[in-house]
């Protein structure tokens, strides 16, 4: 926080700039400017970075570890600039110094895309608030290099192009070869006998692949905490294999050094889905042991009993991704440091705690077990004894159930069950909303429950205000701080403060005002990125997440495509103008995902094209959606999309962005909405669809049927069958182009059932909320109060109040400030 005065500011930036581009400030480029700037900032934070780390050395605080295989954290130079209290002084200095304007210094940056979508993200606002909060915390992950892919649309088809992040170098963080470790893959392992006759094990001829940190600072919103993300790169142990070397062969000396670095090379790109691959195992594995290692060294540099590591450490495990920790602690814990097994899991089962974020079965983690015993050997011998014990313990507790041992064993049908795995292992299992949480326990899973009810508990996600509000939305923030003060910023409940200028007049045009400034500012993004001209008047309708069947982006289209046509049997009458986006990334392997955005893209065409709708109809698909262009749509849009199937979204976090931006959410009944309507109240919501009860009990009887309410609905009948009549083919496109899309829908494809996410079954009721949608828009006031009262609202939904929960429920930290 201590900052400079302007004149030190420029002086430092223009000396950045000097000696690292041999350049005056007048002759650098924006990113130069951009890159001085960084590391000017750099310089500012890096005492309290080091101090910090200095406190939590000197109380001996208790330290959690966030190990995640994803951080989505978007750009970090506004961020930071904020947290540190120099936004506004820098972007004075910039202008000052005729050096462009600090929003479009900030374009320069790309985004650090180290994350798919939601757990990546919510990864990234949970180390934002532990700094805030001041928490003693470490987020452990990868450092990829490359990281989501950049997504073109060529056609109206997703085309995956390399994201080069690491292009123009990465200024905020710091290598640390210094506290590299050796990871082992592979070999053997044998039992050998002490001179006392005591077994122990040794691992040989394995691979030995280097681990070496790297640090990026996570600044605290303005108190003087600096914590870290450290994310781990591999390299060659040696650089050359000298045998080979020796021998005269040197490609092949080269060729261990390659192979080292391709564990990092690539994130794996689906969201909520697993591929089983080797390499995938090999990179949870490599970031797991390398963050393990460091913690235990760290903890004993301190400590001379390694038996009270849990007072000192947690890992929370993000998801199953990082499970082989379980596992990895027990190895270090007997082989290192000779504690005998009994005493090592219970250490190691009140170290580890897992965090569950989704019930799709497509996303259960499980590894053949001779793929898993090759790469790990030692490792997985240890499974296997878990495996042993609590197999006992299941059988002590349920008697000897062959069903129950089905669902419940760690080691079945040749696999390792890694969520199995995560929760025999630890001390906490918490979903990620109230609902999510009751159906785990009640239903995905209700055996666990019974045998360890004491480990289930929730934490609802939340977002971070400081980059969703404040940095995505200044206009608002700055507004609401003239009305209430800028608490908010660090207590978000007192937005609830603002629930009394609902009825003040002037007051409310004042909110709609920054409303439609923010659709400026995105019809400028869309004008420049998409060549499109939106109606900055029109209803900004959003739906901006992965492409996933079960987030249902095909009933939004479907909408589209019943309005569209609506629009043209009554040409003369005047409709709630409409600007539909999308925003999404598809894995590059889920076809039916991919063909769905080119169904939406010809629609967008389509639609966007025919003078008769009057552009009272605009379809807009925003390429490449990520954290940066996702700040500029939550602050200009009305209509927040959250309509996944009931049950199927373990929380969603989007949906809070938008309500903390002041759009309506239309949504069902599933995840985090659940509550974000219980906040806001239902008549400040449209709310539509099954209930998660209902789709739940659908799903067990085999008695829906989707042709049948197709046959009865002609709306519907017509919508659908325009996917399949040529309506939205494109000369020269095969006229079949989506007919797998109508047939998956009304009889099912590939051993898949018809519908499998009650898209039709929801088709009427969505279409009754959009109509209240469309007449309360026609209502501007009526809508700008209820768009306003979800602002006042969204204080439950702060991440700094999720972290709250993990903090005093599960880690058990004490905060330092
Ligand atoms: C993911 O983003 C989510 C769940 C996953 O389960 C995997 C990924 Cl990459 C393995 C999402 C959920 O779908 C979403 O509902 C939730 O809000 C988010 O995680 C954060 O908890």
């Amino acid at each position: 926080m201590e900052t400079m005065d302007k004149e030190t500011l420029k002086e430092e930036i223009k000396k950045q700039i000097k000696y690292r581009f041999r350049k005056n400030i007048e002759d650098a480029s924006k990113q130069e400017v951009y890159q001085g700037i960084c590391y000017a900032l750099k310089e500012m934070i890096i005492d309290e970075w080091i101090d910090t780390h200095k406190k939590y050395e000197t109380l001996d605080s208790k330290m959690v570890y966030y190990l995640s295989m994803e951080f989505l954290m978007g750009r970090a130079l506004g961020n930071n600039l904020i947290n540190f209290g120099a936004y506004k002084e820098v972007a004075e200095v910039i202008e000052e110094l005729d050096a462009g304007d600090l929003y479009h210094i900030e374009e320069e940056e790309p985004d650090a895309a180290l994350g798919n979508g939601g757990l990546g993200r919510l990864a990234a606002c949970f180390m934002d608030s532990l700094a805030t909060l001041g928490y003693p915390a470490y987020g452990c992950g990868i450092r990829y290099r490359y990281g989501m892919f950049r997504q073109e649309i060529e056609n109206g088809y997703q085309k995956e192009m390399p994201d080069e992040w690491l292009k123009n170098g990465n200024p905020f963080e710091i290598e640390r070869p210094e506290y590299a470790v050796e990871i082992k893959f592979g070999g053997h392992v044998d039992a050998e006998y002490n001179e006392n006759g005591k077994m122990y094990f040794v691992h040989r001829d394995y691979e030995s692949i280097q681990a070496v940190p790297f640090d990026m600072p996570i600044v605290g919103y303005q108190n003087g905490v600096v914590n870290t993300l450290r994310v781990w790169d591999a390299r060659p142990m040696h650089s050359f294999d000298l045998d080979s070397f020796d021998r005269g062969n040197y490609a092949k000396a080269r060729e261990n050094k390659n192979n080292a670095r391709s564990i990092v090379e690539v994130l794996y790109p689906n969201d909520n889905h697993e591929t089983g691959k080797q390499l995938r195992l090999k990179q949870q594995y490599f970031f797991v042991s390398a963050s393990l290692q460091t913690a235990v060294k760290k903890y004993m540099q301190r400590h001379d009993n390694i038996c009270g590591l849990a007072d000192k450490v947690c890992f929370q495990l993000n998801d199953t991704h990082p499970t082989v920790a379980v596992a990895e602690l027990m190895r270090i814990l007997m082989d290192e440091y000779g504690v005998e097994w009994e005493q090592a899991w219970k250490i190691t089962t009140k170290c580890c705690a897992y965090t569950n974020h989704t019930i799709m079965a497509e996303a259960l983690e499980k590894w053949p077990i001779a793929l898993f015993s090759s790469l790990l050997p030692r490792v997985y011998q240890i499974v296997e004894e878990i495996h042993r014990r609590f197999t006992e313990e299941i059988k002590a507790f349920f008697g000897d159930d062959q069903d129950i041992l089905s669902r419940m064993s760690i080691l079945y049908d040749g696999q390792v069950h890694m969520a199995r795995l995560a929760i025999a292992g630890s001390f906490s299992v918490n979903g990620v909303a109230r609902l999510h949480t009751e159906i785990l326990k009640n239903q995905e899973l209700s055996d666990f429950y019974k045998l360890t009810p004491e480990k289930f508990n929730n934490k609802t996600n939340g977002i971070t205000q400081r980059r969703f509000l404040v940095h995505g939305n200044p206009e608002l923030s700055d507004w609401i701080t003239k009305q209430i003060g800028a608490g908010f910023i660090t207590n978000l409940p007192e937005l609830e403060k603002l629930t009394a200028l609902a009825d003040d007049k002037k007051k409310m045009k004042e909110f709609a005002e920054i409303k439609a400034n923010n659709k400026k500012r995105l019809a400028a993004y869309i004008q420049e990125h998409n060549g499109i001209e939106i109606n900055v008047n029109s209803m900004i309708d959003c739906q901006v997440k992965r492409l996933h069947e079960y987030k249902r982006q095909m009933l939004n289209i479907l909408y589209v495509i019943t309005l569209y046509q609506e629009m043209k049997e009554n040409p003369g009458k005047k409709y709630c103008p409409r600007t539909v986006l999308f925003g999404a990334k598809s894995a590059p392997g889920y076809e039916r995902a991919k063909l769905i955005i080119k169904l939406i893209n010809n629609v967008a065409d389509t639609v966007n094209n025919d003078k008769s709708i009057k552009n009272q109809l605009k379809v807009v698909f925003i390429e490449d959606y990520k954290v940066s262009n996702a700040e500029l749509i939550f602050a200009a849009a009305d209509l927040s999309e959250q309509i996944s199937t009931a049950s199927k979204e373990a929380s969603g976090t989007g949906n809070m962005k938008f309500m903390l931006n002041g759009a309506i959410t239309i949504g069902t009944m599933d995840g985090a909405n659940v509550e974000i309507v219980e906040e806001v109240g239902r008549e400040n919501a449209f709310v539509f669809g099954l209930s998660s009860d209902q789709v739940i009990e659908y799903e067990h009887n085999g008695q829906y049927k989707a042709i049948e309410i197709y046959n009865e609905n002609p709306k519907l009948k017509k919508a659908l069958d325009s996917l399949v009549d040529g309506t939205f083919i494109k000369e020269g496109e095969d006229k079949n182009l989506f007919q797998g899309l109508h047939q998956a829908l009304l009889y099912g494809q590939h051993s898949n059932i018809a519908d499998r996410y009650f898209v039709l079954a929801d088709y009427d009721s969505y279409m009754d909320a959009q109509k209240q949608a469309e007449e309360l828009y026609m209502n501007p006031e009526e809508w700008n109060r209820k768009a306003f009262l979800n602002v006042c609202h969204a204080g439950k939904f702060s991440s700094d109040r999720t972290i709250e929960e993990y903090a005093s429920e599960i880690w058990r930290l004490k905060s330092i400030i």
